[in-house]
C-alpha cells in the first residue's frame, strides 16, 4: 500500500540484448511520461557508480578469464539488492515511476550464456521487487549487428549475443515460470521505427501506472 494519495509509482522495466534500443527508448519514454505529468526517474543495472558497481565495471572492461562466474553473478545481483530499497521507497512515498534499463532478467540470460544453470541464477534474484511490466525489445542478432560495430566490452560479441537472445526466448516461453510469480511481459518488435516503438511503450506504461497505483509491489 501507499502513503501517497495518488497511489504508488510503477516499476517499468526495459530488457533486451545489446543494441536493441533500450537506452534510447528509456529516454524517450521518460520524456513522454513527463509530458503526461508523471513523476518519473531513470535507473539502470548495472549501476556502475556504487562500490559494487565499480567492481562490475572493471569486470566488464577486462578480458581476463580468471573470475568465478557465480561470484560475478552475485555482484550483479548485489547491485540490485543494494539499490532497490531506495527505489521502492520513492515509488511508495513519492509516487515516482521508475523506468529501469536491465534487471534480473539480464542477470539470468547473461549468466546462463556463461554456462550457469537457470535455477541457481533465479534463486539469487528471489525476493527482489517485481517489475509491474517488462518491455522486451526483441531484435535478431543479425539486425542488431547491422546497427554498427559492437562495443569493446566483454559480452559485446555476436556469438555471445546469440546465446543471450536464445536464453531470453527460453525464459519468455515459460513466462519466466522459473521465477515465482508470472511476469507481465510484452515482446516488442524492435525492427519497427523509433516512433512506433515509443508509442507502444508509452501506451503500455500509462496503462500499467493506472493499474498498479493501488496495488502492493510484489516480489520475484
Ligand atoms: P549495459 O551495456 O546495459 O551497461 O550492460 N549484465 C547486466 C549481466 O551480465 N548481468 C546483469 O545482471 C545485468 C544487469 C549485460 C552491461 C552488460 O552487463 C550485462 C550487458
Amino acid at each position: 500500500t501507499s502513503n501517497n494519495e495518488k497511489g504508488r509509482g510503477s516499476f517499468i522495466l526495459l530488457e533486451g540484448c545489446d543494441r536493441s534500443g533500450k537506452t534510447t527508448q528509456a529516454k524517450l519514454l521518460i520524456e513522454a511520461l513527463k509530458e503526461k505529468n508523471q513523476k518519473v526517474e531513470f535507473a539502470r543495472f548495472p549501476d556502475r557508480t556504487s562500490e559494487i558497481g565499480k567492481v562490475i565495471d572493471q569486470y566488464l572492461k577486462s578480458s581476463s578469464n580468471d573470475r568465478n562466474l557465480r561470484a560475478v553473478h552475485l555482484l550483479f545481483t548485489a547491485n540490485r539488492w543494494e539499490l532497490m530499497d531506495g527505489f521502492v521507497k520513492k515509488m511508495k512515498e513519492e509516487g515516482v515511476t521508475y523506468v529501469i534499463d536491465r534487471y534480473a532478467y539480464s542477470g539470468i540470460a547473461y549468466s546462463m550464456a556463461n554456462g550457469i544453470d537457470k535455477e541457481w541464477c533465479q534463486k539469487m534474484e528471489s525476493g527482489l521487487p517485481k517489475p509491474d511490466v517488462v518491455l522486451f525489445l526483441d531484435l535478431s542478432v543479425e539486425d542488431a549487428s547491422k546497427r554498427g560495430e559492437y562495443g569493446l566490452e566483454r559480452y559485446e560479441k555476436k556469438a555471445f549475443q546469440q546465446k543471450v537472445r536464445d536464453n531470453y526466448h527460453e525464459l519468455i516461453e515459460d513466462n519466466w515460470k522459473v521465477l515465482k510469480n508470472n511476469i507481465n511481459i510484452n515482446v516488442i518488435d524492435a525492427t519497427q521505427t523509433k516512433e512506433e516503438i515509443a508509442k507502444q511503450l508509452l501506451d503500455i506504461s500509462l496503462k500499467t501506472i493506472e493499474e498498479s497505483k493501488n496495488k502492493p509491489i510484489q516480489v520475484i
